[in-house]
Formats: C-alpha cells, sequence, structure tokens
C-alpha cells in the first residue's frame, strides 16, 4: 500500500502538481521540507540583524526610510515561513528553541559583520541577489505554501536587490573615499554570497533527493553560476574589482570561478564564524525582552475566551 501511495504522490509531481497541507506525502518528504523551511525562516529573522544594527546610523532620511522597511520586511518574511513549516506539523515553539539554543541552521551568511554603510548597500545587492536566485528556483517547488510564499517574498526581495544596487553603484562612481568603501564590501561579501548558496553538488547530500521530489528545481552549482552570471558583469561595469583572480567566462558563456573555501563555509555553518556567538545572544536578548508581550497575549486570549464561554 506504501508504494502505491508513493507512486501516486511521485506521479503527482512529475505531473507538475502542488503537494498541499492534508495531502498524503512521505515522511522523507515532509520532514526534508521542515528542514529548509525552518532553516530559512530563521535565515530571515536572524537577517535582519546585520542590517538592522545600521538603521540607527544611516547617512539620511531617505536611506533610514528604505532600510527599515527592507528590516521589516525580512521580519514578515520569517513569519510567513514560519508559517508554511507549521503546515507540516512542526511547531513554532520547536523551531524557536532549536534557534535560540543554536541547534538549528541558518544562512552562513548572516555571521559576517557589517564594518561600513557600504555594507548595507552591498548585502542588498548581493545577498539578496543570490537570495532571489535560489528562492525563484524554489518558487516552482511541489510543496504549494513554500512555493507561494516564495512568489511574495521575491517580489519584495527584488525591491531590496534594486536600492542596494543602486546605492553600490552611486558609491562606486562617488568620491574616492565612497569607492574605496564599496570595494572593500565587495571584497568581503563576495565569496560570502557564493558560499551561501550551498557546497558543490559533488557535497551536497540532500540534492538529489530534493531534485527528486520537486522541492529544489535547480541544483547549489547551477543558481550559483545564475548568481555570477548576472552579478559579474554588472559589478565590473560599475567599476569594481571581484576579489577572484581567476573568474573568468567561459566560451560556453558559463563562468569560471576560483576555489571556494569551503573550510571557512564549515567553520561558519558549525558556529565558529566572526558574529555566530553575537548573533545567537541577540536573538536570546530579544526572545527574553519579548517574554511579556507573549505573556500579555496569552492572557488576552485566554480572557477572551472566558467572556465568550
Ligand atoms: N548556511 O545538502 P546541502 C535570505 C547546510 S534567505 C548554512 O546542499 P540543501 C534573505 C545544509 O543545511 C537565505 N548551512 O543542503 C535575506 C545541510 O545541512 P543539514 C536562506 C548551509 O538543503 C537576504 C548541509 O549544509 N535561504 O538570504 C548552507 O540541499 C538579505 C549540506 O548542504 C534559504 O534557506 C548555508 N549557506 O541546500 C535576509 C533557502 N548551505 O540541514 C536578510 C532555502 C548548506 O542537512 C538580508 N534553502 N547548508 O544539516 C535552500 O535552498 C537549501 O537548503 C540550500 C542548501 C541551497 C541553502
Amino acid at each position: 500500500a506504501y508504494e502505491a501511495k508513493l507512486a501516486a504522490f511521485e506521479a503527482r509531481i512529475a505531473a507538475g502538481e502542488r503537494i498541499e497541507p492534508g495531502d498524503w506525502m512521505p515522511e522523507a518528504y515532509r520532514k526534508q521540507l521542515i528542514r529548509m523551511i525552518s532553516q530559512h525562516a530563521h535565515s530571515e529573522v536572524v537577517g535582519m540583524l546585520p542590517e538592522g544594527e545600521w538603521i540607527g546610523r544611516a547617512p539620511s532620511l531617505r536611506r533610514k526610510l528604505i532600510l527599515i522597511a527592507k528590516v521589516q520586511d525580512e521580519a514578515g518574511h520569517g513569519q510567513y515561513l514560519y508559517h508554511a513549516a507549521e503546515t507540516l506539523g512542526a511547531t513554532r515553539e520547536e523551531m524557536t528553541e532549536a534557534l535560540l539554543t543554536g541547534r538549528a541552521k541558518y544562512s552562513s551568511v548572516f555571521n559576517y559583520p557589517t564594518l561600513t554603510w557600504a555594507d548595507v548597500g552591498m548585502i542588498g545587492w548581493l545577498v539578496d541577489g543570490a537570495a532571489i536566485k535560489n528562492q525563484t528556483m524554489l518558487a516552482r517547488c511541489s510543496y504549494g505554501p513554500y512555493s507561494r510564499a516564495m512568489v511574495r517574498i521575491c517580489t519584495e526581495e527584488t525591491f531590496h536587490h534594486k536600492q542596494g544596487k543602486e546605492m553600490v553603484i552611486r558609491y562606486a562612481q562617488g568620491t574616492p573615499k565612497q569607492r574605496q568603501m564599496a570595494q572593500d564590501a565587495l571584497d568581503r561579501w563576495w565569496w560570502p554570497s557564493l558560499m551561501m548558496l550551498g557546497p558543490h553538488d559533488s557535497d551536497s547530500p540532500n540534492t538529489p533527493q530534493l531534485v527528486k521530489w520537486g522541492i529544489k528545481t535547480k541544483t547549489n552549482d547551477e543558481v550559483r553560476q545564475e548568481f555570477i552570471a548576472e552579478h559579474a558583469p554588472e559589478l565590473q561595469e560599475a567599476g569594481l574589482v571581484i576579489p577572484d583572480p581567476e573568474l573568468r567566462q567561459n566560451p560556453d558563456g558559463t563562468w569560471h570561478h576560483g576555489p571556494i573555501d569551503w573550510d571557512e563555509f564549515w567553520r561558519v555553518v558549525r558556529g565558529d564564524g566572526i558574529c555566530n556567538k553575537a548573533r545567537l545572544e541577540a536573538k536570546n536578548r530579544a526572545h527574553d525582552e519579548g517574554r511579556w508581550v507573549r505573556e500579555a497575549l496569552q492572557a488576552y486570549s485566554e480572557r477572551g475566551r472566558a467572556q465568550a464561554a
């Protein structure tokens, strides 16, 4: 009976149908989705921290308004994604607990520091740029709630990407000091942005199953190629130098890049990056300081229920 259900499930995926919350699904499909969606949600909420640090130091009111809107969007993305994971049976409490205790993964890229204001622009251009490539692929994912969340998130991130690109191009064409800040930000964010898209396909244990079930519709290296193909020429056109002497376009149009420092990547993933500790401390502090709000909401809803009864 299991084989028949599995065959019917796989036939639906092959036919391009979406799997919805009440539908039958193999346990491994549910587990993979909870793993990916919860990591993704955590990445959005931890991703608020590096840029959030600059809200109080934005150089103009216009830039400050844009940044507040962007960071607020990331909080919203975290909410959609936690809800999408809840449709699979994960609870908010379990997911939050896993994040706060350091058991859960979130994107490596948010463990790097934002040293200057130019980093805010570079994150928009590169990190949102990489996230959009990955999420456009996920918008075609076989699980309905995840795929629909991706459509909305990509629309909002396209604005994030544009504001970052506009800012960096302006600085790259600005005063020598601004140019130097933009270049320095590129030097520090280029490699973490490439790493963010995950290990090479040969070292990616989850990819075969995810691709088979239409959760991922492209591999890590395919998405990385798309990211480089769009961003490398644009960064060069802006007069910036990509910190990879080996980077060049092959005669077939694909891009060759130098070796990625996977030792650094795994160190960061395992919790030993520059900001891992600070990120978890900030999330734990926010959780503790927000306790009274959760308690007040709980008391309010209990009172409402009691009155209704
Ligand atoms: N960081 O077998 P694979 C954003 C782990 S959202 C940490 O290749 P998979 C918005 C991976 O979990 C950014 N860990 O894994 C924003 C696995 O470990 P596990 C987040 C990583 O799932 C912008 C192990 O390595 N986006 O940026 C990373 O097939 C600006 C082996 O890897 C998503 O989460 C990493 N970078 O492919 C916010 C999208 N890469 O779990 C603020 C959803 C890999 O088996 C400002 N996720 N690992 O113990 C995905 O698309 C996939 O999960 C990948 C990894 C592509 C990230």
